[in-house]
């Protein structure tokens, strides 16, 4: 298994704080999304839609959403639990990974992605 990464980015960094938050190690493959590196063919091959992060597996499939990522890890490393332990608990910490990715997280990429030159084209 192996998680295709990128240091400075969001959304990697959110996979990064909940394995650590879990204790869990597993391999990661640095990924140039800056220089472009995530719409080359070899990167392609592994993610067709070019993002990181991805967690791939042994026999080439991929997970490809930082949530369900967080969520596998959720299912075969129970503890800590971190996406609660009983019906309100895990509700509302659903409603709160909405919330902050609906009003906060999503319209922040969106002004990111729209008007900082380094993402032009
Ligand atoms: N919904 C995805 C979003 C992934 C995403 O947008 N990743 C960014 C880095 S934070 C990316 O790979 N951008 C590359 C691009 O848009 O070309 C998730 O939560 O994992």
């Amino acid at each position: 298994m192996k998680l295709y990464d990128m240091t400075g980015a969001p959304n990697p960094r959110r996979v990064r704080i909940f394995l650590a938050e879990k204790g869990i190690d597993i391999d990661k493959v640095e990924v140039d999304v800056m220089g472009g590196e995530n719409l080359q063919p070899e990167y392609m091959a592994i993610n067709p839609r070019g993002i990181v992060p991805t967690l791939e597996f042994e026999d080439g499939s991929i997970i490809d959403e930082s949530s369900a990522i967080c969520r596998y890890f959720e299912e075969t490393s129970p503890e800590p639990a971190l996406y609660g332990t009983d019906a309100i608990s895990k509700a509302l910490i659903e409603a709160w990974i909405w919330r902050s990715d609906l009003d906060c997280y999503f319209p922040c990429t969106e002004v990111l992605r729209n008007s900082y030159p380094a993402f032009e084209n």
